[in-house]
């Protein structure tokens, strides 16, 4: 499980947030030697360094000493840490092994099968919809990875669960050489993380590590709608099962009598999905089919998909004030994600765009807003972004923060319509993430 050349040197793990931290405790558990390094002296990075050296770990935080990073055994790296940062660059110059801890808590977790979920958009929704499918048939099963919860924990635990529902983003793939899923999910594929990647195709080539490991005994479960999902997935050797939403395939949408099916068989009618949006059609159907090759029976599936309740941040309805409905979407952290959203709105909406640009224009929503959208109000470091090229299509309001938003949103919002928070950009502008995002929009709604 651990290699031995681990323990006669020292492993360095770059970086310790939920990642590199949970890898460390993980490591010096077993008795390994570990340096544990972070750039940011946080009042969070403080707080856990000394967690972390009370366990024997030894930590530096405010810099990385690149010469031992150079000398490790192996150096785990956390998602957020990006190849060319200094740390990764001098180790793999010094021709250390480089591993994500996803990579690393994979190998450790080989009694449990996984069902590895990638793609740009819908991951956490799927691997989430999953494992919760899997439960319900009494499987013990979890739900890991990018989607919160290091996968390197559930390998810390006693019993190890009988499946898992792996979230790996395309900066999981990049470093997980051993990654040999049961099950491989791809959910669809478009521009992204065009502020790591110098390009579209450097980004897809990550997420087609998915198929790296590929044997007759993988189980490919794909988006048959798309075309860069398919051409991704090439003759990757396995057994291939898609999802369609616009014909029959081994798990579709019957738009006629509006059910989700499975192959001839009704799964649902889409009333008793309780998600809104088509998108989420396709994360039910993706899900379906994992639930199916791990065994669970068609019946329980379709009974098990009435009672998910939606993940909080993915078109969460937050708050009906004066007929106004506001949704908070804070996940949708592209372009192609808020396009998802703006088409799932059914009434007139004004939609909050905005945060840390990550490389996209955002003129290709322009058709999906114009006669639908009463107004787009633009905050943060985007705003001017936004603006020039939204701006004549749709009125579009500048704001400086996401507080200003809210305010201009409820003057512009008229009883019937919705104010959706779905804002096609990363949060790291003003917020820590996603969630302290959506949890402030949610605090501000609130409060009106
Ligand atoms: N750091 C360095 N040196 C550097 C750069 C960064 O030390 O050169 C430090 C930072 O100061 C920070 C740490 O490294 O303390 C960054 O770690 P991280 O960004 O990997 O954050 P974690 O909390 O470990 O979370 C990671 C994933 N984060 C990213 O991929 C950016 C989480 O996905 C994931 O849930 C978690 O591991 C557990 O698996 C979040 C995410 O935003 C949700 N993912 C992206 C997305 O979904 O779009 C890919
Ligand atoms: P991820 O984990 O890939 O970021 P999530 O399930 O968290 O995906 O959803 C993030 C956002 O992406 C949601 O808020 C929604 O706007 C959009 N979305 C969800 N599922 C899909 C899908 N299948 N296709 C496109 N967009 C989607």
């Amino acid at each position: 499980m651990i290699p031995d050349a681990w323990r006669h040197g020292e492993v360095a793990v770059i970086g310790i947030a939920r990642s590199g931290s949970a890898m460390s405790r993980w490591l010096a558990g077993r008795g390994v030697a570990v340096y544990a390094s972070d750039v940011a002296s946080t009042a969070a990075t403080v707080a856990t360094a000394e967690q972390l050296r009370a366990l024997g770990v030894a930590v530096e935080i405010g810099a990385h000493d690149v010469e031992r990073v150079a000398r490790a055994a192996a150096v785990i790296v956390s998602p957020g840490v990006p190849p060319d940062a200094p740390p990764v660059v001098a180790a793999r110059a010094a021709g250390v092994a480089i591993r994500s801890e996803l990579d690393v808590a994979a190998a450790a977790l080989a009694a449990a099968k996984l069902i590895v979920v990638t793609g740009t958009n819908g991951k956490s929704t799927t691997t989430a919809i999953i494992a919760h499918l899997l439960r319900a048939s009494g499987i013990r099963a979890e739900a890991a990875g990018n989607i919160g919860r290091p996968l390197i924990e559930l390998a810390g635990e006693m019993q190890q669960p009988e499946w898992i529902a792996v979230e790996a983003s395309s900066f999981q793939l990049h470093d997980s050489p051993l990654l040999d899923p049961a099950v491989g999910v791809l959910t669809n594929l478009s521009p992204d993380h065009l502020d790591r990647y110098a390009s579209v195709e450097e980004y897809y080539a990550d997420k087609r590590l998915l198929f790296r490991n590929a044997s007759s005994r993988s189980v490919w479960i794909l988006n048959g709608d798309d075309t860069a999902v398919l051409e991704l997935a090439g003759d990757s050797v396995g057994t291939r099962r898609l999802w369609r939403l616009s014909a029959p395939a081994d798990a579709w949408y019957d738009r006629t009598t509006e059910r989700l099916m499975l192959e001839d068989t009704v799964l649902l009618a889409r009333r008793e999905l309780p998600l809104l949006g088509e998108h989420n059609i396709e994360n039910a159907l993706a899900a379906a089919l994992a639930a199916r090759s791990a065994g669970v029976a068609t019946e329980a599936i379709g009974q098990a998909l009435t009672a998910f309740s939606p993940l909080p941040h993915r078109l969460e309805p937050v708050r009906d004030l004066d007929g106004v409905l506001w949704i908070n979407d804070s996940k949708a952290t592209n372009l192609a994600s808020t396009v998802k959203a703006a088409r799932a709105m059914l009434r007139p909406f004004v939609l909050l765009l905005g945060g840390r640009h990550k490389g996209q224009p955002y003129t290709a929503i322009a058709p999906v807003l114009v006669g639908r959208c009463r107004g787009v109000v633009a905050f943060g470091e985007a705003a001017p972004l936004v603006e020039r090229d939204l701006g004549d299509q749709v009125p579009v309001t500048a704001v400086d923060a996401l507080d200003d938003a809210v305010v201009r949103s409820r003057a512009l919002a008229r009883s019937g319509d919705v104010v959706l928070l779905s804002p096609a950009c990363a949060s790291f502008d003003a917020f820590t993430d996603y969630e302290e995002r959506g949890e402030r929009f949610r605090a501000l709604v609130l409060s009106l």
